[in-house]
């Protein structure tokens, strides 16, 4: 089966975008997306079907994609490549496995994305399509940590054993984080623009989770919802004791651990962490945290809390890098400058 490097991309390009329109719909599913061409990169080569998969329970993506083909353009996949953001699975689970799917559909190419590691798939997927006859193949190195990104909430909570850890925090521009809490100025006191409050908000969207410190709960009673954004509200997790009633939906744990056990029990697959300093810090200092984003807020004034310091392998991503990944640098008066780990594959 001819293609080109050209063509592949674009492929994996397209499936990883479609992956990305259930971004905060599928867990504890991973977001993936498929789709088929056929001939890549051949004069007369075309787009047959895509799909993506776009909650826990419905169909796979592979699947979709087959089931959106005219009985015409199924004749065409032995000639046709299939790009799928991740190996397609080999286990019958709440749906068919997509592996056999795809080769009973007779499909000549599949490139994927990334391997699969529920232990269930791991492998089992690419395998069963070789051993059909299926040419497959990696997609190319970049677009390889691409679906890596897009599916890094699933991917590391499944390959560490662990929620994928986003650590948030608002401050000024000299790391102030809040301000004395007096009888006249009890607070909250707002650190970040309007406009980063709405960015907020839909990364609380995007994540499974949300969990502050009980002094923040019991200075600030924030809501901890996505009120600001049409999406889903995350669990609401507090670490220490709050001194004011919690409602029942929400969970208090004595140690980031335990809160990380219970989540990693409960099917969680992400939390972000949004302070105060005091949490922040002893998620940093146990290293656990996989990606950190800070609101620097343009106006200075007097802090009494300060934010934790950064790091040493927390890396910068550049101006361009962090944009690509779906981060503005700017929201209003706030600018924002997203760290991730130096060893990662990102
Ligand atoms: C694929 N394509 O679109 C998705 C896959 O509970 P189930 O049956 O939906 O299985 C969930 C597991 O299947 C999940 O942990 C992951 O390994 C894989 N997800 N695989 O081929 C898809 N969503
Ligand atoms: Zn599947």
């Amino acid at each position: 089966m001819q293609s080109t490097p050209a063509a592949d991309r674009k492929g994996m390009l397209r499936a990883a975008e479609l992956a990305v329109f259930a971004l905060g719909h599928t867990s504890p599913n991973p977001v993936v997306g498929c789709c088929l061409v056929y001939r890549p990169g051949q004069p007369d080569e075309r787009l047959l079907a895509e799909g993506f998969h776009r909650r826990a329970g419905d169909l796979h993506a592979e699947a979709a994609a087959l089931s959106a083909l005219s009985p015409e353009d199924r004749l065409l996949l032995p000639h046709a490549t299939a790009y799928v953001t991740l190996e397609p699975c080999a286990h019958h689970g709440k749906t068919p496995p997509c592996a056999d799917a795809l080769v009973s559909a007779g499909i000549g190419r599949v490139v994927y994305g990334t391997v699969d590691p529920d232990p269930r798939v791991s492998g089992n997927g690419l395998r069963l399509l070789e051993a059909a006859g299926v040419v497959v193949e990696a997609a190319a190195p970049e677009l390889q940590d691409w679906c890596r990104w897009i599916n890094r909430r699933f991917l590391v909570s499944v390959e560490q054993q662990r929620p994928y850890l986003v650590l948030k925090w608002a401050q000024t521009p000299e790391g102030g984080m809040d301000a004395a809490r007096t009888v006249e100025h009890p607070g909250p006191f707002p650190v970040s623009s309007p406009e980063a409050q709405v960015v907020v908000h839909r990364w609380r969207s995007e994540e499974d989770a949300i969990l502050v410190g009980a002094r923040t709960w019991d200075l600030d009673r924030p809501q901890l919802n996505a009120r600001l954004v049409s999406g889903r509200a995350p669990r609401r997790l507090v670490l220490g004791t709050p001194s004011t009633p919690l409602p029942s939906d929400v969970t208090c744990f004595a140690a980031p651990e335990d809160a990380l056990t219970w989540c990693t029990k409960n099917g969680i697959r992400s939390v972000l962490v949004e302070g105060g300093a005091s949490v922040l810090a002893s998620f940093l200092q146990a290293g656990l945290w996989d990606e950190l984003r800070v609101l620097t807020q343009d106006r200075p004034w007097t802090p009494s809390v300060w934010a934790p310091p950064l790091p040493d392998n927390a890396q910068c991503l550049n101006g361009p890098e962090q944009v690509k990944r779906g981060f503005s640098k700017r929201m209003g008066a706030t600018e924002c400058g997203v760290y991730l780990r130096r060893t990662d594959h990102t």
